[in-house]
């Protein structure tokens, strides 16, 4: 197999490289490197929108890189499964296992019995749908439907605006009234907020909707706390508000949009009152906000993930996007709404080369399920690369008692020991950023940049592509043995983009996306749709059984589980990416009054609890949460609680009402505190035996 070339910095220089991490920001990075090794990561002036700072995961990414659970070399299992009990293996043994595993699979139950279990939102385009697709594809194993994110918000840009381009960072400033819908920019994108600010600075009104009183929300004219999967009928209960009260963009409507009647005849039950009883804002906030929204402009909508990820989901994203067309808030700089700019780019994966098979999808949102219950044929080879499943996706025990089967051979290729790994095989170490090249694309800011190799290689780590060109070489699949070395990938990948973008990349430039920097909707850029109208009532999306654009389903709560548990991106990790450098236990927040009602005070250690699991941790009260709703972080590792269980072992795997996404914030929980405290003194060993 050929070895990347890799660079060798005598003395002191700087790099310059982009971060690839899950993001909207991904940032430009200059990186200090001395006698090989990495002295400082911080911004790069190369691109504006991200120049001025870097978050401090990104500045502190090298104590991942040269940290003490870092995978320096191949591991195979020794002992009983999830024991952690490993032995070093040479790369050609490892390779040679694999491969002799999958021959053995496939000859035994045929491809499908192999499912390749990666999301790689902290990948560019190099490090996944390579070599890695050309082999799974090859192999005919079962497919993965990458559902975990973005799936019902996705379905519901899509599907009314065809991802239409965004409104850019930079013109947050032109701004009259700013609403944050669902998003954390704070900790979850936050080159967004200095342009928020200066709006503010401005005169802008900032609203925000989040059931948290974020950073943002502290500093807002207007912050609606309402209840987690109620955002479909606020936005409706908005929309009725702009027809009844003859302030719908009618001329725009009739020029731009079908489906308009549909969505008024939706709108239609949902008065201020009954909007509020679901969501329980008072109706008078609603109203004010109804007036906000109908009076300014510019105005703008930052829609964020937080309200996709339950079981109206599709049908709130629509219904927020649609709600700058009703008021007619398209066509000035400033005005209209910023979901993801991923698609802006207009990359398709035309490097590869293999079509996809035939094969069974599997929703990764139901991995746990896939491993315990499918027979025709079983899951027999499960080869991780690109995510930690055990503890990022729903129902944590399902995926545990799946990754706990004897029979099942498991590959993780990671670059630290994450909780997966432990219920591993075989564990392969990988490569991070800062020692491949990749291509990274922002989603929020519009960026597209090369991902460098800063240092060599840390031990034996190798780049991914190199690891499927080699299993690619040996099972004779040669779509994915042709990538030879990952610099070959970077100039196949480039040459099959756009031939702007490819060519400024290669000259290390920062290329310019084809709607410009900063296109104003329908002036620069029109919906993407066939028809180039907005479809308010989009047809053809994947739906759940009996959902109907813009319903509401009621609240999951029980009597016995009456809390809403939410679970967003924290500060300190990138989902659970850089979670083994976490030092604080993790901390339930909870609403005084909610605590005050079971007895519970600020620091105990408490048991949260549904019929699908508990998570044993500590507890901080305070007021900035709407009471009945309490908030752990996403991307906890299991050493961070009391029970080596985290927050998606509450999580149910129900799937959202389009897209078939993940319902993370549909968990309903009960908390009761632990008197015996102690978090240490609960940590029992509870994987397995
Ligand atoms: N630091 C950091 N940055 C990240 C990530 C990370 O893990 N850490 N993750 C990255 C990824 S993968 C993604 S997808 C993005 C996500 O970025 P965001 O869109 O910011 O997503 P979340 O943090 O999930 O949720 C945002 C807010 O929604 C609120 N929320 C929860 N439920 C609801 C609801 O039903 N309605 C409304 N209106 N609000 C609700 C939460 O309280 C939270 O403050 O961030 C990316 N950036
Ligand atoms: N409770 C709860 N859980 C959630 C969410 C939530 O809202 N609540 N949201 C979810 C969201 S938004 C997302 S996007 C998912 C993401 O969930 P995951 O896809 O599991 O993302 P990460 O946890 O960052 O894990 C990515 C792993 O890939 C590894 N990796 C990175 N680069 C490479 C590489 O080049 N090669 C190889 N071989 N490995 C690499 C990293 O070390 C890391 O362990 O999590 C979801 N989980
Ligand atoms: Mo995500």
């Amino acid at each position: 197999m050929a070895r990347r070339d890799a660079p060798r910095h005598w003395g002191k220089s700087t790099v310059e490289t982009a971060c690839p991490l899950d993001c909207p920001d991904s940032c430009s990075l200059s990186v200090e490197v001395e006698e090989g090794r990495i002295v400082s990561i911080d911004a790069s002036p190369r691109n504006p929108t991200t120049g001025a700072f870097i978050c401090a995961k990104v500045r502190g990414f090298a104590d991942r890189v040269y940290g003490t659970e870092r995978l320096q070399y191949p591991i195979a299992r020794k002992g009983p499964k999830g024991r952690g009990a490993f032995e070093r293996v040479s790369w050609d043994e490892a390779i040679e296992q694999i491969a002799g595993r999958i021959e053995a699979t496939r000859a035994k139950w045929g491809g499908e019995a192999i499912l390749p279990l990666s999301y790689g939102g902290s990948n560019g385009f190099v490090s996944q749908d390579t070599a890695d697709a050309e082999l799974f594809g090859g192999l005919g194993a079962s497919r993965m439907a990458r559902t975990v994110c973005a799936a019902a918000t996705g379905a519901a840009y899509e599907g009314l605006y065809g991802r239409m381009p965004g409104v850019a960072y930079a013109d947050y400033v032109h701004a009259k009234l700013i609403v944050i819908w669902g998003a954390n920019p704070m900790a979850s994108g936050s080159h967004l907020v200095p342009f928020v600010k200066e709006a503010q600075r401005r005169g802008a009104t900032l609203v925000v909707l989040d059931p948290r009183r974020t950073g943002l929300a502290r500093t807002a004219d207007l912050h609606l706390p309402l209840r987690p999967g109620s955002d479909v009928a606020v936005a409706l209960s908005l929309i009725r508000f702009l027809f009844d009260t003859a302030r719908a963009d009618t001329a725009f409507l009739a020029e731009h949009a079908t489906g308009v009647e549909r969505l008024r005849d939706r709108a239609r039950p949902w008065t201020f009152e009954r909007a509020a009883e679901v969501s329980g804002l008072p109706p008078s906030a609603l109203a004010q906000f109804a007036d906000l929204y109908a009076s300014a402009s510019p105005a703008l909508i930052r829609c964020g993930w937080g309200l996709e990820r339950n079981r109206n989901g599709g049908s709130a994203v629509m219904a927020v996007l649609a709600l700058p067309a009703v008021a007619g808030k398209f066509g000035v700089r400033g005005g209209g709404f910023t979901m993801s700019n991923s698609a802006a780019w207009g990359i398709t994966k035309r490097w590869l080369q293999t079509p996809e098979p035939a094969t069974r999808v599997i929703n990764m949102n139901r991995v746990g399920r896939a491993l315990t219950e499918l027979t025709d044929p079983p899951i027999d080879v499960l080869f991780v690369y690109n995510h930690n499943p055990l503890v990022t996706l729903p129902d944590q025990n399902r995926v545990l008692r799946g990754l706990a089967r004897e029979d099942l051979f498991t590959v993780v290729f990671d670059q630290v020991m994450t909780d997966t790994a432990r219920f591993a095989d075989l564990v392969l170490p990988s490569t991070t950023f800062l020692e491949t090249y990749d291509i990274a694309r922002g989603y929020g800011a519009y960026s597209l940049q090369l991902v460098k190799p800063v240092i060599e290689a840390v031990g034996e780590s190798r780049p991914n592509v190199e690891v499927f060109a080699a299993l690619g070489a040996r099972l004779g699949i040669e779509a994915a043995a042709a990538y030879e070395c990952e610099a070959e990938a970077l100039l196949r990948v480039a040459s099959a983009l756009p031939p702007d973008a490819g060519a400024a990349l290669l000259a290390d430039a920062v290329p310019v996306p084809p709607s410009g920097p900063a296109p104003v909707q329908f002036v620069d850029v029109f919906p993407l749709t066939p028809d180039h109208r907005i479809h308010l009532w989009p047809e053809g999306l994947v739906s759940e059984p009996g959902a109907e654009p813009y319903g509401w389903q009621p609240d999951p709560a029980t009597d016995q589980h009456p809390l809403c548990l939410i679970s967003p991106a924290s500060e300190k990790t990138v989902n659970s990416t850089l979670g083994e450098l976490r030092v604080q236990p993790a901390s339930l927040y909870m609403h005084r009054d909610d605590a005050a009602a079971r007895g519970i005070e600020d620091g105990d250690t408490v048991r949260v609890f549904n019929a699908l699991g508990e998570v044993h941790c500590l507890v901080t009260l305070g007021e900035a949460i709407a009471p009945g709703t309490v908030s752990l972080p996403k991307g906890l590792w299991t050493r961070s609680t009391g029970n080596e269980r985290v927050t998606t072992a509450l999580v149910p795997d129900t799937l959202t009402d389009f897209g078939a996404g993940a319902c993370f914030n549909d968990a309903r929980v009960e908390v009761r505190r632990i008197v015996t405290a102690d978090l240490e003194q609960q940590r029992v060993s509870v994987w397995v035996n």
